[in-house]
């Protein structure tokens, strides 16, 4: 009988530990939640163009003010079947799309998606984009909370302007 009390004070004392494990870390992420609070990312100057096709290019300037270097692994929108974040390059003189595994930014460093370089790439648009219309996107951080981004439509027109105005 001495023994099967042990073994059951062995139990409690398992289950206890495991509940104060369980208490701890939700205590831990909810402080790390509150740490990084949407704050720390500075969203800028974000747009989509309404595409003639059924993918469409997002832009926008993001800056790093948290106290680490930034991985944005993914972005996922409710308008497209799929995003991307995407940069260009050249090869052979040809300009390619190609997918980036990730874009790490720099404590108080900004991360340019602009016309012609990085950009988030929404694949299968679910329906045409118009313009005055906002796309929302999160991006997702390996190291921070997800960030919503909302991309105001601009027809191409505007775009185009958008594009004059920033490249110098
Ligand atoms: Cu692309």
């Amino acid at each position: 009988m001495r023994v099967l009390s042990k073994i059951r004070n062995m139990r409690l004392f398992v289950i206890l530990l495991a509940l104060f494990w369980g208490s701890t870390s939700t205590i831990v992420s909810a402080m790390d939640h509150k740490h990084h609070d949407s704050g720390d990312v500075m969203v800028e100057g974000a747009w989509i163009m309404a595409p003639p096709g059924p993918n469409a290019a997002g832009y926008l300037k993001l800056t790093n003010k948290s106290d680490k270097t930034l991985k944005l692994v993914d972005a996922d929108s409710d308008v497209a079947k799929k995003v991307e974040l995407h940069t260009h390059l050249h090869e052979n003189g040809v300009m390619k799309m190609t997918k980036m595994d990730h874009v790490l930014i720099d404590q108080n460093q900004t991360h340019a998606f602009k016309q012609g370089s990085d950009h988030v790439m929404f694949m299968g648009l679910k329906q045409p984009l118009k313009p005055g219309e906002v796309v929302v996107v999160e991006l997702k951080f390996e190291n921070h909370a997800p960030v919503t981004v909302k991309l105001p439509v601009l027809s191409m027109e505007e775009a185009a302007k958008m594009s004059s105005s920033h490249s110098h």
